[in-house]
């Protein structure tokens, strides 16, 4: 679902599909997105028939004065939106924004649970989100309220129903993929000499590499839900899985590696540019920003988000109201704003993430526009390991297999 057109991102989607595994719930995406993909390359234009003459009415009906204090409280992660956007918004709506950041989901689903969180707008992964809706916790979205929504890919919407069926409480923020992030120079001076392997996962979990790589840095997201998917996709087993012994499987690998693993960190930007972890399991949009830091710093070392040959784990963060927003309207304004093509080619040229804006191509520079780990190849995409969600039970296993793992028991 990169930036395309119609039939390029169909294409796009068969591919995606094509590399799904066989398991019931993948199946599930499946046949949800298939469904809306086949009607939308279906659909034939409808035949233009003459409206019936409306009615005369007295008077038209005074247009919705927007009532709300000129305020809007959004909760999003850190390094997630071009300099000056949000001052750009407040000057052309005249309404204060106050952005605060949170590091993982866990954060902002414990934020929410708790409930009265002050906040209108908040970006959870898809993952978090599907439990989020079903518990009340979100609102269902005014889409009318949201002109710029038709600029939006028809084929990251139809994943999105994976999550929120028929599209109604979430819009993309942004997606990248987890995956592995090295500071080249620095991994290929550790293995010091020793090839790199073909699955760029092992130099994260394999100890063969861990234990030449401690001495320049490993960092770890600092999340249950974002290490134990990938160490789950390592060893061969579901992502999402929901069964509690390959959780115990996943842990055990996971053991072997503890003792090198240098830092555990969901803002770990400035820990690669600047040269503490030289490898990381880390959020694809936030290794390029850290390259690009580390170029404006005047380091020339080579800082890469790679594509490891078995895949890696795609994640959609949504744009969702909370169920108790105090500002709605002001909200809708933002999202709207948001949408913008220009401010989603933003999104992509300085923040390296992709929005699945379709009509944002036009502003995306070139140098953007072919980085393969912000508009991901189609036959790549096959590999990637589609989002899902977890059963309380497995949310369960992932937090203890994740604090054993952390603690080194
Ligand atoms: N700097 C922006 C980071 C956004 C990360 N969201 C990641 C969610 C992964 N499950």
């Amino acid at each position: 679902f990169a930036n395309a057109s119609l039939g390029q991102v169909s294409r796009r989607f068969c591919y995606l599909v094509s590399g799904m595994s066989n398991n019931m719930k993948k199946l599930a995406l499946v046949l949800a997105a298939s469904a809306a993909m086949l009607a939308a390359c279906g659909k034939k234009e409808e035949p233009v028939v003459a409206a019936p003459a409306p009615a005369p009415v007295a008077a038209a009906p005074a247009a919705a004065v927007n009532t709300e204090e000129k305020v809007l409280n959004i909760y999003n992660w850190p390094d997630y939106i071009p300099e000056g956007m949000v001052a750009a918004f407040e000057k052309e709506s005249g309404i204060k924004v106050n952005y605060d950041t949170f590091e993982t989901n866990e954060a902002l689903q414990a934020k929410l649970v708790a409930g009265n969180t002050g906040y209108d707008i908040v970006v959870p992964g898809t993952v978090f989100a599907k439990s989020q809706i079903e518990g009340g916790l979100l609102q269902p979205l005014d889409k009318a309220r949201i002109k710029n929504l038709a600029n939006l890919d028809p084929a990251l919407m139809a994943t999105m129903t994976k999550a929120d069926p028929g599209n109604k409480y979430l819009l993309p923020w942004g997606w990248s993929f987890t995956t592995v992030g090295i500071n080249k120079t620095k991994v290929e001076k550790a293995l010091a000499g020793m090839p790199m392997p073909e699955n760029a996962w092992d130099l994260v979990f394999d100890p063969q590499y861990t234990a030449k790589l401690k001495s320049c840095g490993i960092a770890f997201l600092d999340s249950p839900t974002e290490i134990l998917p990938a160490a789950l996709h390592y060893i061969g087993k579901d992502a999402y899985s929901n069964n509690v012994e390959d959780y115990k499987a996943a842990a055990a690998m996971l053991a072997k590696v503890r003792k090198d693993v240098r830092m555990f960190s969901s803002t770990m930007i400035d820990d690669i540019a600047g040269g503490k972890a030289c490898a990381a399991i880390g959020w694809g949009g936030d290794i390029n920003i850290a390259a690009g830091r580390a170029k404006e710093n005047g380091s020339k070392d080579v800082i890469e988000a790679l594509l490891p040959s078995t895949g890696a784990l795609i994640f959609i963060d949504s744009i969702a109201l909370t169920k108790d927003a105090k500002h709605p309207n002001n909200a809708y304004a933002f999202i709207d704003f948001y949408l913008r093509p220009e401010n989603a080619a933003r999104m992509a040229n300085e923040m390296t993430y992709n929005t699945g804006n379709k009509n944002a191509m036009d502003e995306v520079k070139p140098e953007i526009a072919s980085n393969k780990t912000i508009f991901v190849d189609p036959d790549y995409m096959a590999k990637m390991v589609p989002p899902s969600s977890f059963t309380s039970e497995a949310r369960a296993a992932l937090a203890n297999a994740y604090n054993a793992f952390k603690k080194g028991k």
